[in-house]
């Protein structure tokens, strides 16, 4: 088996504070960067996915539904984009090996929307390392979480969910998305504490 982690959208506009400040997601942010730190070598390989924005109108709105439709956020050039410091630090350490960039122009929820730097998709990145399971976790479990564990599974990886380093934007839809995952045959599961 050869297992890597995915770190989802841990930004700065998800976290509390930000313009889509998800409760608990500060928290989650540094239990991931603990998680990180001490089973790095559980991991073949650790990549991170940021949502990045420069126009996306079917995604942003100044009359924001919350469900399909957000206030701006992980604007190209803006502090919200960033990583969150404690898993910046991480990239800047080398404990995450690649980044990968979503919804320049449109939505993108998933990660398997994402390109590494040399415009590789992260479905490649993946094959490239020979990866064959996934331990998803990151912000937010009922969008960008969800999209990702579930094309995972389409994409035949054996997939775990790390429920308790994972925030959800509503409690309902949170638990929803975790049934849903559950019934396309993604592993729920706490991480165990560092
Ligand atoms: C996300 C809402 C809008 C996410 C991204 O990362 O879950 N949610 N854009
Ligand atoms: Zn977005």
């Amino acid at each position: 088996m050869r297992n890597a982690l995915l770190v989802v959208d841990v930004q700065v506009d998800f976290v509390e504070g930000g313009s889509l400040g998800v409760q608990g997601g500060l928290s989650v942010a540094a239990m991931i960067a603990r998680h990180v730190r001490h089973f790095r070598n559980e991991y073949q390989f650790i990549v991170a996915s940021r949502d990045y924005h420069e126009s996306a109108p079917d995604h942003i709105s100044d009359h924001p539904d919350f469900v399909n439709t957000w206030p701006p956020h992980c604007m190209v050039g803006t502090p919200g984009a960033a990583f969150v410091p404690t898993i910046q630090n991480l990239v800047r350490e080398k404990y995450i090996h690649a980044v990968v960039t979503k919804g320049r122009t449109a939505a993108a929820y998933s990660a398997f929307d994402g390109y590494d730097p040399r415009g590789h998709k992260l479905l490649d990145v993946l094959k490239e390392n020979g990866i064959d399971h996934i331990d998803v976790c990151g912000i937010a479990t009922d969008y960008c979480v969800r999209a990702s564990a579930l094309d995972a599974r389409t994409n035949q990886f054996q997939v775990r969910v790390l429920v308790n380093l994972c925030a959800a934007v509503k409690e309902e839809t949170g638990l929803q998305a975790l049934e849903e995952m559950k019934a396309a045959g993604v592993q729920l599961q706490a991480a165990t504490a560092p």
